[in-house]
């Protein structure tokens, strides 16, 4: 077996099969996100493209995470005035990460599009650089409404490999397709620490950043979503939800499961996948659709999620199984542990719709 030395510890020789889920032992603490990156792929003959993509992903992590971090002293709070393509005023903060994020995504030869929360059209990568194979969606800092209070917010990825020829111009065809085409997904909380979690074919695994080194280092190997009773959802517009979603309720807290709600769908969505639980945002009477959105928070955490052990649908059927006709479309959520989300899924299928 392969060994090598790291500063923080030895890290063994990952033996990386598509399809395999790598086993903790082959990993140690120490591990860094660039070291796991290199070796994973080099087992699967990769050409390099997607660990560069990682590469950038990580680098405007650290600087989201690092402005995330100073906001109160820096003027970041608050809103910038405007207002989105979703209708919500944009704060600075979500403006810094947006184009923090699309800079790190033009310049490595990687990316042929982005499709952003906060970008109406597709951003596809500018001459002269290259226009590479990946396809990436994103919603930068989710949870804005989280910022001006110090809660935890996130970004969040999906990554498609795309149809159309590298060099060539990326269409709207590389990123309307199903959520099954996805090859990784992730996202970055910007919490009391700031964790990068990355789904690929070789399982769900979570670095911590040492911003004192500047590195995210492996703290969450083979991340499997625990069995546990827990529901996160806005219950105060329990009032007009499906009646399915009432009745899943009522199940969980007689069955005494615990209620935790942050607000933020990526803070939410990583204490459920680390400690178990089901995370809702319905359809509601007002808003068929749900509020949250297919492409660049359902696809990528159903990818995580389903990765992980869990399940996500839309009340109906699987989140992945979808085939978004527009890049902002909307999505009611029932995400996480794979019984909770059956439970509750069979119980908004049972009852009539509003
Ligand atoms: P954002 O992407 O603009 O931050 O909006 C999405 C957020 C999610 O993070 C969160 O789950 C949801 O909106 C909270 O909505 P509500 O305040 O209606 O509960
Ligand atoms: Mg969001």
């Amino acid at each position: 077996m392969e060994r090598s030395v790291l500063p923080c510890g030895p890290v063994g020789y990952v033996a990386a099969v598509p399809g395999d889920r790598m086993q903790t032992s082959q990993f140690e603490e120490g591990t860094t996100l660039d070291r796991y990156l290199l070796e994973t792929m080099r087992t699967i003959g990769a050409s390099g493209q997607f660990v560069n993509l990682m590469q950038s992903i990580a680098l405007a992590a650290k600087m989201i995470s690092s402005r995330v971090n100073r906001a109160g002293l820096s003027g970041m709070f608050g809103g910038t005035g405007d207002v989105n393509v979703q209708g919500e005023f944009v704060q600075k903060l979500d403006l810094y990460s947006n184009t923090t994020f699309l800079r790190a995504m033009e310049h490595g030869g990687h990316t042929g599009m982005v499709v952003s929360e906060e970008n109406e059209e597709p951003v596809r990568t500018p001459e002269p650089f290259h226009s590479g194979k990946y396809i990436v969606t994103v919603d930068p800092l989710d949870g804005s409404s989280n910022i001006d209070v110090n809660a935890t917010i996130g970004t969040i990825f999906g990554v498609f490999r795309r149809k159309t020829e590298e060099g060539t111009r990326a269409e709207l065809s590389d990123v309307l397709r199903s959520g099954r085409d996805m090859i990784a997904a992730g996202y970055v909380v910007y919490g009391a620490g700031t964790v990068l979690v990355l789904a690929t074919e070789f399982g769900v695994h979570g670095f911590t950043l040492d911003p004192s080194v500047g590195e995210f280092f492996l703290s969450h190997a083979n991340i499997r979503i625990p069995k546990a009773g827990m529901y996160s959802c806005n219950e105060a517009y329990s009032p007009s939800w499906h009646p399915g979603v009432r009745s899943f309720l009522t199940h969980a807290k007689s069955e005494g499961w615990k209620a935790r709600y942050i607000g933020s769908l990526v803070a939410d969505f990583h204490r459920n996948l680390l400690k178990g639980g089901v995370f809702l945002y319905p359809a509601t009477a007002k808003n068929p659709e749900g509020k949250l959105r297919l492409l660049y928070e359902g696809f990528p955490l159903a990818y995580i999620i389903e990765q992980a052990g869990g399940a996500a649908t839309d009340g109906v059927s699987p989140i992945l199984d979808r085939v978004p006709r527009s890049l902002h479309e909307r999505v009611p959520l029932v995400i996480g542990g794979a019984e909770g989300v059956a439970t509750a899924t069979d119980l908004m299928k049972e009852d009539p719709p509003f």
